[in-house]
């Protein structure tokens, strides 16, 4: 018989408000959600990788749709906790348990991470864990968010060491959401390249696929992977150091593009809004460059100088610190940037010593990224003179006659307040026209299919009359000369129909945006309007308007008698006043921020799905798209 004391039921207390709340431990309750609880597993894993015990991590989606997770480090400990309950009892049903989350020199606490295994065990079905260790082999479960089936018991020997954990999700909290193979296999590749000596096995049991991740390069091989099927100028660049305990390993390549790709880690966690290491990366590469450039007489005097502009044209680079728990400071909403101050001048210094000296034994590579260099601050030059003599008049007339045929501009000063609504189709933009908000929204529609940036060639898309449109109406300049505090608009909104044509339109633009205006994307400046899929009338009530399929069905269930239902095929099916009420009043609508979470693997999907190879992106489409989801298409 069990017997349930104060502790235990505090224990259970705590479980309990888990799964009242899972947002508040794990974000939400979506895919995203589903998959921090594998990260939650997968990092103690790779913690204890990281401190030295263990090579290995093999994750397996198993066909009852539980996940097993198993390393080979020490194991987790068996011995008895001083509350009487074995330790890996407590570690998977006591919130915030592990002092090994404070003990660890380099574990980062910021963010969601940490917040530990009892929060899987919480949400979870049901939870197997078997630990190799001491010459046992040793197995606890627990059913229902936490509940201990059977304690911890040996089940036999063992000479092996390691740490098996298996779940069931709570499927009933993770409503529609399901374990993805290339989300996992994704961040376990990432982390196969920040840690040289793992190796990472992925298999579905369902769909029989299996990769295995191990990089003896590391970072190298991380920046030839970003780079894979582009035109490089050179071998990577990898160069490291150390400094007051913060170790810096940093590898950079340049291509012939001019997208600029910059990923950071510290403590092998992703910063994605970047922070002071970044800052003295791209302050040691621009000194650099101006030092070498000076050095060789490619430029002169102050005016000469590169920015830092133009010496990132066309550069990917993976930064990667290791700093001490005590010098860890992580700034922003998400945490996802770095504050440290001594990891810019470290970073700085490392980068410029290290290139400083790589440029002068390598005299070639030198010489072809300075030429891109200088070419990029010619073109910056030659931008920033024609800005200046639009600005004062002269030159105003060619952009302003390629905007006036189309653009209906907002009467507005405040361009963070003002709105552009870039329309599929000359009739939609007609009715978005009659019916917007004259003050704050604009409204451009574009005809046709937009042309595919990723394929078309800089020349193409400079001739391009709706693209020309799109950057005028900004107003902010164009690819390394974009800048979003000059823009026209603080939200630019793509509002095309909802069927497969307006998808394509929106990914061509997404596309277009994402090589030319990233920093509108990074800004969270770019959305995507959603018009409703159908309108539903009952007796002589007010219309009714739903967005989706799902909530048609849902609104069935409720509904009785006779009722109209009009499935609108696109903008244009719907009258002027309806368009604006349900797809672009603020208030009413619902618009989707367009943001860019992973820049590497925007980089490579953009590259693989919008690019000229057709065989990858055949394979990829048909391995990550469900053909029975027709659903899929409109989101
Ligand atoms: C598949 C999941 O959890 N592995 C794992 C966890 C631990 C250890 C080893 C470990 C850590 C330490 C000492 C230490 C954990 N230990 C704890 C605690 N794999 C997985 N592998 N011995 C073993 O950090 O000192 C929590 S997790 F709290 F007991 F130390």
């Amino acid at each position: 018989m069990t017997k349930y004391d104060a502790s235990s039921i505090k224990i259970l207390e705590g479980l309990e408000a888990v799964r009242k709340r899972p947002g508040m431990y794990i974000g939400s309750t979506d895919k995203r959600g589903l998959h921090h609880l594998v990260w939650e597993i997968v990092d103690n894993s790779i913690d204890e990788i990281i401190n030295g015990y263990g090579d290995t991590i093999k994750i397996t989606l198993n066909k009852d749709l539980s996940i097993t997770i198993s390393d080979n480090g020490r194991g987790v400990p068996i011995g008895m906790h001083a509350s009487g309950k074995s330790t890996p009892e407590v570690i998977y049903t006591v919130l915030h348990a592990g002092g090994k989350f404070e003990s660890s020199g380099y574990k980062v606490s910021g963010g969601l991470h940490g917040v530990g295994a009892s929060v899987v065990n919480a949400l979870s079905k049901r939870m197997d864990v078997t630990i190799y260790t001491d010459g046992k082999i040793s197995n606890i479960r627990f059913f229902d968010g936490g509940k201990v089936e059977s304690p911890l018991k040996t089940i036999g020997e063992t000479k092996k060491t390691g740490t098996t954990v298996t779940f069931l999700p709570d499927y009933e909290m993770f409503k529609n959401a399901s374990f993805s193979y290339t989300t996992i296999a994704e961040r376990m590749q990432e982390s196969a390249f920040l840690l040289p000596n793992l190796t990472v096995e992925i298999v579905d049991e369902e769909d029989n696929k299996t990769s295995k991740f191990h990089y003896e390069n590391g970072l190298i091989s991380f920046v030839d992977y970003i780079n894979e099927g582009k035109n490089t100028l050179h071998k990577v660049i990898n160069f490291n150091g150390s400094k007051n305990g913060i170790d810096v390993n940093i590898a950079m390549q340049y291509n012939d593009s001019y997208n600029e790709n910059i990923l950071s880690f510290v403590n092998n966690v992703k910063t994605g809004d970047g922070g002071s290491h970044e800052i003295g990366f791209k302050t040691g590469i621009t000194k650099a460059f101006n030092d070498y450039a000076k050095a060789n007489n490619l430029i002169k005097g102050k005016d000469g100088n590169l920015d830092g502009s133009d010496v990132r044209e066309g550069l990917s680079a993976v930064i990667s610190l290791k700093i001490p728990e005590n010098l860890l400071q992580f700034e922003g909403q998400t945490k996802g940037k770095l504050g440290t101050p001594e990891a810019r001048s470290i970073t700085e210094s490392i980068t410029y010593e290290s290139l400083k000296f790589f440029l002068e034994e390598n005299r070639e590579v030198a010489m072809a990224i300075l030429d891109k260099a200088l070419k990029s601050k010619v073109a910056r030059e030659a931008a920033r003179k024609a800005r200046e003599a639009a600005r004062k008049g002269t030159g105003k007339s060619n952009k302003e006659r390629v905007l006036s045929e189309k653009l209906t501009k907002a009467t507005g000063k405040d361009w963070k307040k003002n709105e552009l609504f870039l329309v599929e189709g000359d009739s939609a933009g007609g009715s978005a026209k009659t019916f917007r908000n004259r003050e704050t929204q604009a409204i451009l529609p574009l005809r046709g299919k937009v042309l595919n940036c990723e394929k078309a060639s800089n020349h193409d898309i400079e001739a391009n009359a709706e693209l020309k449109q799109i950057e005028y109406a900004i107003g902010a300049g164009l690819g390394a000369d974009f800048d979003p505090e000059e823009s026209n608009y603080g939200k630019v909104i793509i509002m095309t129909d909802a069927d497969v044509d307006g998808s394509h339109i929106q990914i061509l633009l997404i596309t277009f945006f994402y090589r030319f205006m990233r920093p509108l994307i990074e800004a969270g400046m770019l959305y995507i309007a959603t018009p409703p899929l159908y309108s539903l009338e009952i007796g002589n009530k007010d219309k009714e308007y739903i967005a989706t399929d799902e909530e048609l069905e849902e609104r069935k269930k409720t509904l009785k008698g006779n009722y109209k239902i009009q499935r609108f095929k696109g903008l244009g099916e719907m009258d002027a006043d309806e368009l604006y009420k349900t797809t672009m009043e603020p208030g009413n609508r619902r618009l989707w921020r367009v943001n860019l979470t992973d820049a590497a693997l925007a980089e490579k999907r953009i590259h693989l799905l919008m690019g000229d190879q057709v065989e990858p992106r055949k394979e990829w489409i048909n391995e990550n798209v469900d053909f029975t989801l027709e659903d899929d298409f409109r989101k």
